[in-house]
């Protein structure tokens, strides 16, 4: 009786798993798709979806999109950025393919898109990422002029105005009024911020996924310092099987928890793309205890479904989404404190 009980339990849960299965609908993938960190996120997803609408590869798209804000004036990441300390621009960049293939550079000076050097030490080199001098001797190897070693107009403004007290307690990405220093971020003509950094991931028509990040770094950062943005596995991971990140704020902390590989990793354990974020965020903040509240971090996520997400430690960042000609908005990061 006992025996014949358990067969029709078996039984029943297999057919209701084989008519489900045979019943379920097929999510639809949302592709292609692309999403990037801040404002300027915009026009870089409007230059990456060109790509990406006419069936290219996300791989152009990632880096064509973020070399937008690396070549714009207005804005805080690339050659018209915030210097160090010293008063030198320094940038970092890495970028990433479906085949896991990788490339990175730091600490570079005086080249426009650090970007499409991190793509070169990619393609061209047996190695993942060159970094200071040798960087730059690569980049003018392959063709990349070197620009004037001269500040931006805006940069020389703040840089002056961080020169008088020259303290060094550096701000990244806290937008609210209450923590804005001379030297913490601020809102520029167009109503942007300006961020340092923009972290781009996209899937395209094919269903796959690439992503770069890009960035001048803390402003007035030490001489040599490093973020996140050019390590793989901090500022950016993807996983052709599973999904993309990236993130934006405070390096130090990024690193921290590998955050973008972590992001990846909780998606393949079954996380949406803004939960998958916001568990990296609560580890960041778990660390930090009560320092939490003094920095910003966010991530931003998409899956292979086409699902997207972010999250943040603390009000103020917000990220750009593109899938359609006409559907290329900014979405609010959600926050924890
Ligand atoms: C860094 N993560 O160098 C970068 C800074 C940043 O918008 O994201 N700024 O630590």
């Amino acid at each position: 009786m006992l025996a014949r009980r358990k067969f029709l339990q078996l039984g029943s849960l297999g057919l209701s798993a084989i008519s489900f299965s045979s019943f379920k609908l097929k999510p639809t993938v949302r592709k292609p798709i692309v999403i990037s960190t801040w404002g300027e996120g915009i026009a870089a997803n409007q230059a990456a979806w060109n790509i990406l609408k006419s069936g290219g590869r996300a791989l152009d798209a990632v880096e064509q999109g973020v070399m937008v804000t690396e070549a714009s004036q207005n804005c805080c990441v690339g050659l018209g950025a915030n210097p160090d300390r010293d008063g030198f621009v320094t940038l970092d960049a890495c970028i990433m393919d479906e085949n896991a293939n990788i490339g990175s550079v730091a600490f570079l000076e005086r080249i426009k898109h650090p970007i499409s050097v991190a793509r070169k030490v990619m393609e061209k080199t047996p190695h993942v990422m060159l970094v200071g001098i040798g960087a730059q001797q690569f980049a003018v190897s392959q063709g990349f002029p070197l620009e004037p070693q001269k500040l931006s107009e805006e940069a020389q403004k703040s840089y002056n105005n961080w020169l008088i007290k020259s303290e060094y307690k550096p701000v990244i990405n806290i937008e609210s009024s209450k923590n804005q220093t001379a030297f913490a971020p601020k809102k520029l003509d167009n109503g942007n911020w300006n961020h340092d950094t923009i972290g781009m991931v996209a899937m395209d028509a094919n269903g796959n996924l690439s992503g770069s990040c890009t960035t001048s770094g803390m402003g007035f950062k030490m001489r040599g310092r490093l973020g996140d943005s050019p390590i793989i596995g901090a500022g950016l991971f993807v996983d052709n099987e599973i999904g993309a990140a990236t993130a934006t704020g405070q390096g130090e902390d990024v690193i921290r928890i590998c955050g973008a590989h972590l992001v990846v990793e909780l998606m393949r354990q079954g996380l949406s793309p803004e939960n998958a974020c916001k568990k990296a965020v609560e580890r960041i903040i778990k660390i930090k205890g009560a320092a939490a509240k003094n920095i910003q971090v966010g991530f931003i996520a998409i899956n292979k479904q086409g699902e997207y997400g972010g999250y943040c430690i603390q009000k103020g960042f917000d990220f750009a989404v593109c899938y359609a000609d006409d559907k290329n908005f900014m979405v609010p990061g959600k926050y924890i404190i």
